[in-house]
């Protein structure tokens, strides 16, 4: 259907599908689902949310818009998004055994893609005056057992299901892989594989970073926009070092938040590798190559932000050899542009005082992909969707 209006793909969406609520439930330790005195369910999923009066009526509301497709598509009607890939939220499988991860990442990935494949049902009325570009609404990130001590074998049959199913395009992942992080020699298989299949690779934050320090009572303010940012950051950063993305191009990794402070950094950490012994020989480009080799969503809720991202990732091509880059933005082409897709993070940071239907931190992400000096029409299209058409191969 040919609309003037641009397609919207929110690239970075959770749930927490019912059995996922059921393991959280029957967890008495953090991450864990209580019910408050006042019968509201609430999820805690940081140690920050936790202290305070030590009351059993901690952390956030928990409600079906983690769950309830009808909810998820009712906010996608709302802030007109035509298709949501959505992941599971962190702290994914973390807290399992390997036996209990293994099962719970193959029956969660059966969940997610009855989820999306369902859907349009006979039963999906919507009352929405929205009318999608596309009826193929909702593909997913499945979830892999990335636990200690799960055999490599699990991962891999984790990544051969997915690979099998239709309506799920990648993966998503916390930043510890199999408990030592993204440049653990015990990943290589894993991303070897995952190079292999084509799927994209969502690198999420839950941890934040050690060392934090200070007095006050911030809330969960900066353990969020701080130290999640900052988790990412490093974990990328590790991942680069080692080698990764030299031994597996053809990796596709897409980087929450616009990858933290990475883009910010790219050029002290490429400093630091030159001069640095141990580190100097080891790569096979500058470090700032390798930020042109991956995907960014645009959560960063400001245009400057955004166009820091996008003119370092537009940066990355100088160190491919290509000349012609300082002239990119001179000619108005922006090649980083590419490589940055929308997204909202629904669930999380719904409006406080809960009045209107739009959401703050939505709008704020579309404004600034509408703000972003020097983008033209088509550079916006590919960001609020295009991009994400091609990336995960979505049928219109
Ligand atoms: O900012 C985010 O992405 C999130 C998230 O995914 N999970 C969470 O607990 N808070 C914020």
């Amino acid at each position: 259907m040919a609309s003037s209006r641009s397609l919207l793909v929110d690239c970075h969406t959770h749930i927490y599908p019912p059995s996922y609520m059921d393991l959280m439930r029957k967890r008495t330790e953090i991450p864990r689902v209580h019910t408050a005195p006042d019968g509201q369910e609430k999820v805690i999923l940081l140690k920050e949310e936790a202290h305070g009066d030590g009351s059993n009526s901690q952390g956030r509301p928990v409600g079906p818009q983690y769950w309830d497709r009808a909810e998820k598509i009712k906010f996608m009607d709302t802030h007109g998004i035509d298709v949501s890939i959505v992941s599971l939220a962190n702290p994914w499988l973390d807290f399992l055994t390997p036996d209990e991860a293994v099962k719970a990442a193959r029956d969660l990935n059966l969940d997610i893609q009855q989820y999306c494949s369902t859907y349009p049902s006979e039963a999906s009325t919507s009352s929405s005056q929205f009318s999608p570009q596309t009826s193929n609404r909702l593909f997913a990130f499945g979830s892999l057992p990335l636990v200690p001590g799960v055999e490599t074998s699990k991962v891999l049959e984790a990544i051969e299901q997915i690979k099998s199913l239709s309506h799920v395009r990648g993966v998503v992942m916390g930043t510890r892989g199999v408990g030592k992080g993204l440049d653990d020699e015990a990943m290589e298989p894993i991303w070897k594989a995952l190079a292999d299949s084509g799927l994209v690779v969502f690198v999420h934050p839950h941890y934040g970073v050690e060392g934090a320090f200070g007095e006050q009572d911030n809330g969960h303010v900066l353990a969020l926009a701080l130290g999640f940012p900052f988790e990412t950051t490093i974990a990328i950063a590790r991942l680069i070092l080692y080698g990764v993305l030299d031994r597996y191009p053809t990796l596709r990794l897409l980087l929450a938040h616009s990858a933290g402070a990475l883009p910010a950094l790219s050029s002290r950490l490429s400093s630091c590798v030159v001069h640095d012994p141990t580190v100097k020989d080891r790569l096979q480009h500058d470090f700032r190559y390798y930020l042109g080799q991956m995907w960014y969503d645009a959560v960063t809720y400001g245009p400057e932000e955004l166009a820091l991202t996008e003119r370092v990732v537009s940066r990355a091509d100088k160190y491919e050899g290509k000349d012609e880059h300082l002239a990119y933005v001179d000619r108005g082409v922006f090649p980083g542009v590419d490589r940055i897709m929308f997204g909202t993070d629904h669930p999380f940071f719904p409006p406080l005082d809960g009045e209107g239907t739009r959401w703050k931190s939505v709008d704020e992400n579309l404004d600034a992909i509408a703000g972003v000096a020097g983008w033209s029409g088509t550079e916006r299209s590919k960001v609020m969707g295009r991009n994400a058409v091609e990336l995960f191969g979505i049928e219109l």
